[in-house]
């Protein structure tokens, strides 16, 4: 930690200095990385009552936060993208014209760090090491955000020597303000390589390595430079014989990525082993034997606390017992934690997220739907030796998952990358609290991505399409949904550890090891090839969970209309083309009877 800039380097310098000016802190600290410095940010954050430490005996290193009931979720509506032209930004997207956001915000900016710190957080996403990886400089007026900061991603010394004297940095200008939200902005100038962010500490509005540079900006310098940035866990899986194999998985927030990627398999599953490479974004470029090469620029994880417990998802039980920071869980006054899904039933008497005495029995939740963990990946029992490779993992099979009551079967492979590619951009999900003011309902997500493309969502798909011709040996495309329902609202598949059943499969197909059954919307399990022994299904519903209903089907390739419509004219035309041969079979055999 220091309060001189411990760098040369001119650029960075000089904007740092800017930023001061704008902001006027009373005091700037530059973030080393060391252990030292966390510890001292620590006990600030104790001494301002940003940070409760919890019992050290049972939560060694492990600190709460409340955050202001106001600011809980990334905020869709106020985060834009900001390019010359609206079309750059395409209509997904809000977008401002740069030079009224930079008003806009420098407005809100000017003199709002007057008596507090500004932190200097130069930070890598990606292995130090690997030519994958970029470098940030995030200042801001939040020790909260700057301690978040350290545990996810790589901060400090070693940032600023891989930038050297003149390399290049993203500009992360981030400050809670007075946290208002009618003032409360998340913008990003993908052509700067610039992010201001301002009026909430919520993760994917405040760490801005996250959603901003990983994935918004990220998207934008993959298009241009012939890579992927996608919002997908990354999981290794070794056979019982000691074939390891690696998929990347896209789904939207809140639908089970942190669970996936940390999956036990079940008992009938004796020798395999499932590691975790990442939980939440993956980058991807066509590297040795032309495959799709991924690592995984974050460093710990920022996962949700509800419905978490030891069964669900031991690996993350064991990756929160230290040094991990808990946001609007419930706690006691004994300095214990607890949410809705864990172990035990709750105690008598809680502290609720908002800081408000909770009784056993209460209709209000303890813990906010989106209270999250922020945990080291080194904590993980079951982390891929791989994460620090600079190389990164092979990819074997990409994978889409929404969050579907009916329709979208147990797993569907595309018949070929273009199928993929239309599998993915009309993914659809039921909307979870993730985001704050979403329409309930299924929303069209792209490859998990609507909220984080960077620039115009067809351009994106033709982005996807193109990477075909760059990568000779690519990943099979699977979509697969967890959460079918039946006709009394109950899920269909138990989900978590019996994820392996289906991930087998896709391991199986990726490797040419089985055949599938051709359906009209995509390949589906041989029932023989898939091991549901000791599953908690009755034949029935296992039939069910996997079936493909050609009804629903019409209903929901019609119900994707409107959606194109959205993307309008970038949308590419193969996509177009791929719903409308699959709506006239589908129609054609239904016809037929
Ligand atoms: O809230 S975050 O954006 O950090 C996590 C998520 O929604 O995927
Ligand atoms: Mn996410």
């Amino acid at each position: 930690m220091a309060t001189t800039a411990p760098t040369t380097h001119a650029a960075l310098l000089r904007w740092v200095d800017e930023t001061a000016k704008l902001t006027k802190p009373d005091r700037i600290v530059w973030l080393d990385g060391s252990e030292a410095e966390r510890k001292r940010l620590t006990e600030e954050a104790v001494a301002a009552k940003v940070l409760i430490p919890l019992d050290q005996k049972k939560w060694p290193g492990c600190y709460y936060h409340h955050s202001n009931p106001n600011d809980v979720a990334r905020v869709e509506h106020l985060t834009v993208i900001c390019t010359p032209t609206r079309e750059e930004a395409g209509p997904t997207n809000n977008w401002m014209a740069p030079a009224d956001a930079y008003a806009k915000l420098g407005a809100i900016y000017d003199g709002c760090m007057k008596g507090r710190t500004m932190y200097v957080v130069p930070y890598i996403m990606g292995p130090p090491t690997s030519p994958f990886s970029k470098v940030g400089i995030e200042v801001t007026d939040s020790v909260y955000v700057a301690l978040n900061m350290i545990i996810m991603a790589r901060v400090g010394t070693v940032a600023l020597e891989r930038l050297g004297q003149d390399g290049e940095f993203n500009k992360g200008l981030h400050a809670v303000a007075d946290c208002s939200p009618d003032r409360r902005w998340i913008c990003h100038f993908p052509q700067d390589n610039t992010i201001w962010s301002v009026g909430s500490g919520y993760g994917g509005n405040a760490l801005l390595g996250k959603k901003c540079l990983a994935l918004r900006i990220g998207s934008y310098l993959a298009k241009n430079e012939g890579w992927l940035a996608e919002h997908m866990l990354i999981l290794e899986a070794e056979s019982p014989t000691g074939e390891v194999s690696y998929v990347a998985a896209a789904f939207p927030s809140a639908c089970g990525k942190t669970n996936f990627a940390m999956m036990i398999p079940p008992k009938t599953f004796d020798g395999w082993k499932i590691r975790t490479v990442g939980d939440d974004i993956a980058w991807m470029r066509v590297g040795e034997n032309g495959q799709l090469w991924a690592v995984n620029p974050e460093n710990g994880y920022f996962g949700v606390a509800p419905g978490t417990n030891r069964k669900t998802n031991p690996n993350a039980m064991d990756s929160v017992r230290k040094d991990s920071l808990f946001t609007n869980v419930a706690r006691t006054a004994g300095g214990d934690i607890w949410w809705e899904g864990w172990d035990t039933e709750a105690p008598a008497e809680l502290i609720d997220w908002k800081g408000a005495a909770w009784k056993k029995g209460s209709t209000e939740k303890a813990a906010h739907p989106n209270s999250r963990f922020t945990a080291p990946a080194s904590n993980n029992p079951a982390i891929s030796s791989k994460v620090n490779d600079p190389a990164g993992v092979p990819i074997s099979a990409i994978i889409f998952g929404g969050r579907r009551s009916t329709t979208v079967p147990l797993v569907l492979e595309a018949f070929n990358w273009t199928h993929g590619v239309f599998m993915g951009a009309t993914m659809g999900s039921e909307t979870t609290a993730a985001a704050v003011g979403l329409k309930e309902g299924v929303r069209r997500d792209p490859m998990a991505m609507l909220p984080f493309i960077g620039y115009d969502a067809g351009t994106y798909l033709q982005h996807w399409l193109d990477m075909q011709g760059r990568i000779p040996n690519p990943p099979k495309v699977y979509m697969v949904n967890w959460f079918r329902k039946d006709g009394n609202g109950k899920f269909m598949w138990p989900g978590y550890g019996d994820n392996m059943r289906v991930l087998k499969w896709i391991l199986d197909r990726a490797h040419g090891r089985v055949t599938a059954k051709e359906t009209l919307v995509g390949n589906v399990p041989r029932p023989e090839d898939i091991n549901l022994s000791g599953v908690d299904l009755t034949p029935e519903a296992a039939r069910k969970v996997m079936d493909v209903d050609l009804a629903e089907w019409e209903t929901e390739l019609e119900s994707q209309q409107e959606w194109f419509e959205k993307l309008g004219k970038t949308l590419p035309r193969p996509i177009a083309l791929q719903r409308d041969i699959l709506l006239e079979r589908v129609r054609s055999a239904r016809k037929q009877g």
